[in-house]
């Protein structure tokens, strides 16, 4: 296969996308048929806050950072009661052009926009909501515009990693350098341990398939702030469906 054949594009079925029940809309409109792009791997996931933090690293400190956590973890359209939909279907999609393909289909960030500029696309179905602060003042907009898709080849490789492991993703499909991992990894609180302590996680044994850029992250911890912060971004996507949230 070659490099061209192998571009990747992350896509995430957020949840107001299906609470509103138009996944098989928008798997629809992303089919191979119109796009060219073909399935690669999928799961389903309860996004903890860890997980959001970590996708959306890059808005941290915005005035609608907060309540775009909230939108990505389903707190927004899934009430407490409710808590088990609160969902969102993370695919990557794999093929020639399919960066470009999937953003054209998806359409611009801002909903408003979409529906002015580019009817018929995906993100024309969303809405936007007003941001308030603690007086009630309209701070800034939130976007619920029902699907993600990385803009980037860098931003598919950061966020396919963030959400997948080597091995939710067929052999001949992956993408990015792979290694055996050495040692057994666990975690907690934010650390890193080569043995189990109490009440930590487990992340990795000997033997098992790991990105190369986790394994290096992980080889190189040293406990101080700056590799605690890379940590994070391997131990979210172990953490995965793994507690009740
Ligand atoms: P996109 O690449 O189109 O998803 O857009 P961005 O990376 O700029 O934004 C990521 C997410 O932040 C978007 F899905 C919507 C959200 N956002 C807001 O809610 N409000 C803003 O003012 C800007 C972005």
């Amino acid at each position: 296969m070659n490099e061209k054949q192998l571009e990747q594009t992350l896509v995430l079925i957020k949840p107001d996308a299906l609470k509103n029940s138009i996944t098989g809309f928008i798997f629809s409109q992303l089919s191979e048929f119109h796009t060219g792009a073909r399935f690669a791997a999928a799961k389903v996931v309860n996004v903890s806050r860890f997980l959001a933090e970590e996708h959306y690293d890059e808005h941290k400190g915005k005035p609608f950072y907060e309540s775009l956590l909230d939108y990505i973890t389903g707190r927004v359209h899934y009430t407490d009661e409710n808590k088990w939909k609160r969902r969102v279907i993370a695919i990557v999609y794999q093929g020639a052009g399919v960066l470009d393909n999937i953003r054209t289909l998806a359409g611009p960030t801002n909903p408003h926009k979409a529906r002015e500029e580019r009817p018929g696309c995906i993100r024309a179905l969303g809405t936007v909501v007003p941001v308030k602060d603690a007086d009630g003042k309209v701070i800034s907009d939130r976007m619920d515009n029902l699907i993600h898709t990385s803009a980037t080849t860098e931003e598919a490789e950061r966020e396919i990693k963030l959400w997948f492991l080597p091995h939710d993703i067929p052999p001949m499909m992956r993408a990015y350098p792979t290694e055996i991992c050495p040692t057994h990894y666990y975690y907690k609180d934010g650390q890193l341990f080569e043995t189990y302590e109490q009440g930590s996680l487990f992340l990795l044994a000997p033997g098992d398939l790991v990105w190369k850029t986790d394994l290096e992250i992980l080889q190189s911890y040293d406990g101080s702030k700056c590799t605690k912060g890379r940590l994070n971004t391997v131990a979210a996507k172990y953490l995965i469906n793994r507690a009740k949230l």
